[in-house]
């Protein structure tokens, strides 16, 4: 069996592997990443495209967002439609706080180009990935690389493997306790090849049900639809999926989207999942291989970010001087900002959903809460924090 030895093994090249490596690189620690899917597989699947001011920062930071700085959409605030009427949430104005719209998928393309110019180990297509040895100091990896058995050895494996990964099924039964929420609709997406009808993202709060409009570039509009939780992609031909958008966000009857080519459509389910804690001797569990946030508040990116800042920092201060402290707080800090996360992700949950069997008085008390987020500053400023990631980025000043 061929023996590979790094400092820090990575499995999965999502935007969590993928910064976590760059970061780690960038402080002369190496590592070396392995990922299940084809490169041209990551680098085009569909996914998040809000980013906080913070993630925009620690991505300018790292010297990856130069292509982000040119094509990025900046935000300062979003349209909110519900009771018939437009209302404006101005985020930027009460925080100073912006966010930028761009494609999950870019900002991996321009890790994966990061990484490759710095000459950096990433294997992908690697379908058998086996973690041992977690509670040893040489943790290692066991998979298959073009053909050939290979053992990977690090100090310590990072698992940024997603919901679906391997690394937080290989923590011995009893470790982990694990928090699963479901709601009772899912999200229809789509990605149309057509100009945003609005620069600003509108959320729409309609009778039959939230529509989301948001955008990836100028030419390409992304779009959601509350569905509900079994429906199937086979009952949403285009024609339909276009109408019961124009319905949504329609405010007298008229249309206000321009429509165009659908070039993919799917659906997400809404769901919240959260395992504690995120680490297991010397494995480590970032992002989505830890924890999941219903879209409503495109937290998920954001938040696996977080994990990769702090988990770089606590790596770099053990590399630096066999400090573990950052090391062991690393769950707790993370799961801090997780739990705000969850929080506001389901607050927005609520707020923008009308709950299959939601009873008339119910619906009042969300129509009251949205009239109080647009006519109360305080409400108002308290909202757009979190909705930033400023709420985060104080939270973790203090754990
Ligand atoms: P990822 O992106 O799932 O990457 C994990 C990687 O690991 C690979 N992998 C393995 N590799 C090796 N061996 C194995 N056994 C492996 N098993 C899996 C996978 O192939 C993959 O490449 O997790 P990561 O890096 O933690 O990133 C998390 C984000 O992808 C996720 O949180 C967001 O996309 C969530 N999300 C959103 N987040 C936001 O912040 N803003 C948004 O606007 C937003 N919109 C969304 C979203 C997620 C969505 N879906 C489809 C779940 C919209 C949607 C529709
Ligand atoms: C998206 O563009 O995918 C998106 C934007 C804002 C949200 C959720 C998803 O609140």
């Amino acid at each position: 069996m061929r023996r590979l030895r790094t400092q820090v093994v990575i499995v999965g090249a999502g935007p969590s592997g993928l910064l976590l490596s760059h970061l780690l690189a960038r402080r002369d620690i190496e590592s070396i990443v392995v990922e299940r899917r084809s490169r041209e597989y990551v680098e085009q699947r569909v996914r998040a495209g809000l980013l906080e001011q913070g993630t925009v920062d620690l991505l300018r930071e790292a010297g990856v967002a130069g292509r982000l700085d040119r094509e990025g959409l900046v935000h300062e605030g979003f349209h909110l439609h519900f009771d018939g009427a437009p209302h404006r949430l101005p985020f930027t104005e009460l925080t100073g706080w912006t966010t930028v719209m761009y494609g999950q998928q870019e900002v991996v393309k321009d890790l994966i180009r990061a990484r490759e110019a710095a000459g950096g180990r990433l294997y992908f297509g690697i379908e058998d990935v086996a973690p041992f040895d977690l509670d040893t100091d040489t943790p290692r990896i066991c998979c298959t690389i073009d053909g050939s058995a290979v053992e990977i050895v690090g100090d310590f494996i990072a698992g940024c493997d997603g919901f679906h990964g391997v690394c937080r099924q290989v923590i011995p039964p009893g470790v982990l306790t694990t928090y699963d929420h479901a709601y009772p609709f899912a999200w229809l997406g789509i990605l149309a090849a057509v100009a945003p009808s609005t620069e600003e993202l509108i959320y729409a709060v309609h009778e039959r049900g939230f529509a989301l409009h948001s955008m990836r570039s100028p030419t390409i509009s992304r779009l959601y639809l509350q569905v509900g939780a079994e429906e199937a992609l086979d009952a949403w031909p285009h024609e339909r999926i276009w109408a019961e958008l124009q319905t949504r966000f329609s405010l007298d009857g008229g249309k206000i989207l321009t429509e165009g080519p659908i070039m993919s459509r799917s659906i997400t389910a809404m769901r919240s999942f959260v395992v504690e804690p995120m680490q297991h001797g010397r494995l480590f569990l970032v992002g989505d291989a830890a924890h999941i946030v219903p879209p409503s508040a495109a937290k998920g990116l954001n938040l696996a970010v977080a994990d990769v800042r702090r988990l770089a920092t606590a790596l770099t201060s053990w590399y630096a001087d066999g400090n573990r402290e950052r090391l062991d707080g690393y769950s707790r800090a993370c799961l801090a900002a997780l739990w705000q996360g969850q929080e506001f992700s389901a607050l927005m949950t609520h707020l923008l959903h009308p709950f299959p069997g939601e009873d008339s008085y119910a619906a009042k008390l969300r129509t009251a809460r949205l009239r109080d987020l647009v006519t109360s500053r305080a409400t108002a400023t308290a909202f757009s924090e979190h909705y930033v990631g400023l709420a985060r980025a104080r939270l973790l000043e203090s754990v």
